[in-house]
């Protein structure tokens, strides 16, 4: 519990056996409910998950929108918080991103990773795709958004029901941040964090990802989503 909330955190893995464990000996102790969606991983990401204490689901279908999607249907917290099981997101931040999110009475909070301090966490190509991404975002939804990519999120679990989320894949992490910024009922906040290099195998493929990402904000604002 943090100031009376129930906490849960959700952790997307696929083949994270080296991040997740990492995250989860970082978690801190007043989060109440640890979800690891894990993939349909080969290694050991959920012997590992469970022998740290997180309540693990196995999601067969790969894609991160769709882990999400399974992990939000199990959770029970009044708060969710969103990270990776790549040790680049920092659990430490939780109590920070929390006092800030009821603080600021926000309904969703989102983590801004820049500008990045640690020269090893993102490469060059990286921050470029993330900047068009997020500057697309911002003109395409008249909002300043500095990380429409993000993969921390802290959110009331009561929002849900409010929104419409599609995507199944690596578009889900932008598709969030829009479904909350375009619905007048949600109060959308964002905060910097400190993003860190991550441990194991990157799974996104930057321009696959990257461009399929720049499509859906398209087709999501022009209303075929
Ligand atoms: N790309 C991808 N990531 C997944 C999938 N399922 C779960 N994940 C997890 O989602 C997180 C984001 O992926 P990552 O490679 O770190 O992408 P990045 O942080 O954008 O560079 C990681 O914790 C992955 O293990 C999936 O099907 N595809
Ligand atoms: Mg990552």
């Amino acid at each position: 519990m943090y100031r009376d909330q129930r906490i849960t955190v959700i952790i997307p893995c696929l083949n994270e056996e080296q991040g997740v464990e990492q995250v989860l000996r970082r978690m801190p102790a007043f989060v109440d409910e640890v979800i690891v969606v894990d993939n349909a991983s080969t290694d050991r990401t959920s012997e590992v998950a469970r022998s740290f204490g997180a309540q693990v689901i196995r999601e067969e279908v790969r894609g991160y929108g769709r882990s999400y999607k399974r992990g939000f249907s199990q959770a029970s917290g009044d708060i969710i918080v969103t990270l990776d099981g790549d040790q680049s997101y920092p659990p430490d931040a939780i109590s920070y991103l929390l006092e800030a999110f009821l603080h600021l009475r926000a309904d969703f909070l989102n983590t801004s990773r820049f500008p990045v301090r640690d020269g090893t966490a993102m490469s060059l190509k990286h921050k470029f795709g993330n900047l068009v991404l997020s500057l697309a975002t911002s003109l395409l939804f008249f909002r300043w958004v500095r990380d429409s990519q993000s993969g921390m999120w802290v959110f009331r679990r009561s929002i849900l029901k409010e929104m419409e989320l599609v995507s199944d894949g690596m578009a889900f992490s932008e598709e969030i941040k829009i479904e909350a910024l375009r619905n007048r009922r949600i109060r959308f906040e964002e905060i910097s964090i400190m993003y860190s290099s991550r441990l194991g195998e990157v799974k996104l493929n930057p321009w696959r990802d990257g461009f399929y990402n720049l499509w859906f904000l398209v087709r999501k604002r022009f209303g075929r989503l």
